[in-house]
């Protein structure tokens, strides 16, 4: 297993056991205005999910049935584009760390789950094609979706749907930017329902890990940097193992710009890391290009 499967492997294990008990809260929002719910499952190396979805806000729970981590990312595909496209594409930028399609819109999802785990975000979803796919690689370094586990979800228009169904209220908001992080108000402790907001131009994602003592932000850059393993002679300084640098709490799978995605998390006081797991066009991580960011949460 190399460090950049170990690394994905670990953070989505803390992730969806930090997403599991959080997504049992209600939302608050009247029931007839709540974003319909989706479930989404996996399997022997295989999604479960709809084949046809309504558009609007759409609240997406991830369970994972399998014996492996497994990952639920959407991708919304071009016109003229197919699912096999995407996996081709996406495969062969994975394993030469080379830009990522442009015609491949990334649109978020409940991102990862540990077996017999769960995840959820909510996001509105407007008509088109989508691929959903697992990203998690293997030993190998292949992703699973190159594997088979990846399927097409249609979205409909449906104007009764979109009417009436509306956003959560989010009590928090972070934004992805080229390349860092903005958080618009001083979060305090409790539980909260967080709007991740792209503001860049480059699609990002977003990991927020609680600190453990003396760790800094260049701990948790040189451990989490999804591009390192794919290179020689950079273990120079072995980083700090990722089971000493503090507890993964929440995050969601890449968006594109523009795009809002919210979660629920329960924060206590003390200092986060935000991160970016994304790779830039130049074949460098988002991390290298600087997107970690200190964030005190105060009682
Ligand atoms: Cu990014």
């Amino acid at each position: 297993m190399n460090r950049a499967r170990l690394t994905l492997v670990v953070a989505v294990t803390l992730i969806a056991q930090g997403c599991t008990s959080d997504s049992d809260e209600p939302p608050q929002i009247p029931a007839d205005a709540a974003p319909d719910v989706v479930l989404l499952a996996s399997a022997n190396g295989a999604f479960e999910a709809p084949d046809t979805i309504d558009a609007g806000w759409t609240t997406f729970r991830f369970a994972n049935n399998g014996d492996d981590i497994h990952y639920a990312h959407f991708v919304q595909l071009a016109s003229g584009k197919t699912a096999n496209e995407v996996i081709a594409a996406y495969t062969e930028a994975i394993r030469t760390s080379a830009p990522r399609p442009e015609w491949m819109t990334r649109f978020g999802g409940p991102g990862g789950a540990v077996p017999g785990g769960s995840s959820a975000v909510t996001q509105y979803m407007g008509p088109g094609n989508y691929v959903l796919l697992c990203p998690v690689e293997d030993g190998t370094g292949t992703p699973h979706f190159a594997k088979g586990e990846f399927r097409t979800v249609v979205v409909r228009a449906s104007a009764s749907n979109t009417s009436t169904r509306t956003a959560p209220s989010a009590t928090a908001t972070i934004r992805l930017l080229d390349y860092g992080f903005s958080v618009d108000s001083q979060i305090t402790a409790g539980a909260h329902t967080i709007r991740t907001s792209n503001a860049g131009v480059e699609g990002h994602d977003l990991v927020i890990m609680k600190l453990a003592s003396g760790i800094t932000l260049d701990d948790v850059s040189r451990t989490m940097n999804p591009e390192a393993a794919r290179r020689t002679g950079n273990a120079a300084k072995p980083p700090v193992l990722f089971e000493n640098l503090g507890t993964l709490v929440g995050g969601i799978a890449a968006i594109h710009s523009g795009m809002d995605v919210f979660f629920t998390v329960t924060l206590t006081p003390g200092d986060y890391a935000l991160l970016c797991m994304a790779t830039a066009g130049d074949g460098r991580s988002h991390i290298e290009h600087g997107m970690v960011h200190l964030m005190t949460v105060k009682q």
